[in-house]
């Protein structure tokens, strides 16, 4: 068995987590934040047999979009600590995958 961790963007969840579901696959999904843009994005961790990860990344390759966006952050350049906003151009994913194994699985 393997555990499929992806982070997707939150409106891209619900899409995908129904189509999940429909192919059978089981998930939790978990309220996360972006490092770099502290903003909310969505984990998703599936406990999956190996055999059916290519089916699984295709599903969130298929209902996952990459999205260019804008975001300021802010510098110090300024004496006395002023901060100044500068706008950055980013493509946010699509979504971000691991895969791990996994040494044991229980259900009880
Ligand atoms: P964030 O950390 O909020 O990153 C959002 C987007 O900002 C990234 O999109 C990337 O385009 C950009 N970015 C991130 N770190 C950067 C940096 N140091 N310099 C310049 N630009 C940077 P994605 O790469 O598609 O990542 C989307 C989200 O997936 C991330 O949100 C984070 O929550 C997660 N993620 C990505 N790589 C990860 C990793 N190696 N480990 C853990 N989580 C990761």
């Amino acid at each position: 068995m393997k555990m499929l961790i992806a982070i997707v963007q939150d409106q891209d969840s619900h899409i995908l987590m129904d189509e999940l579901s429909e192919r059978d696959f089981r998930m939790t999904k978990l309220a996360s934040t972006g490092g770099f843009l502290k903003a909310g994005n969505t984990t998703i961790l599936m406990g999956i047999d190996e055999a059916r990860i290519p089916e699984a990344l295709s599903i969130i390759e298929n209902n996952c979009k990459s999205r260019d966006m804008t975001t300021s952050l802010m510098s110090v350049t300024m004496p006395g600590d002023a901060y100044i906003p500068y706008p950055v151009e980013l493509k946010v994913g699509g979504a971000t995958v691991f895969i791990l194994d996994v040494e044991s699985f229980v259900r009880i």
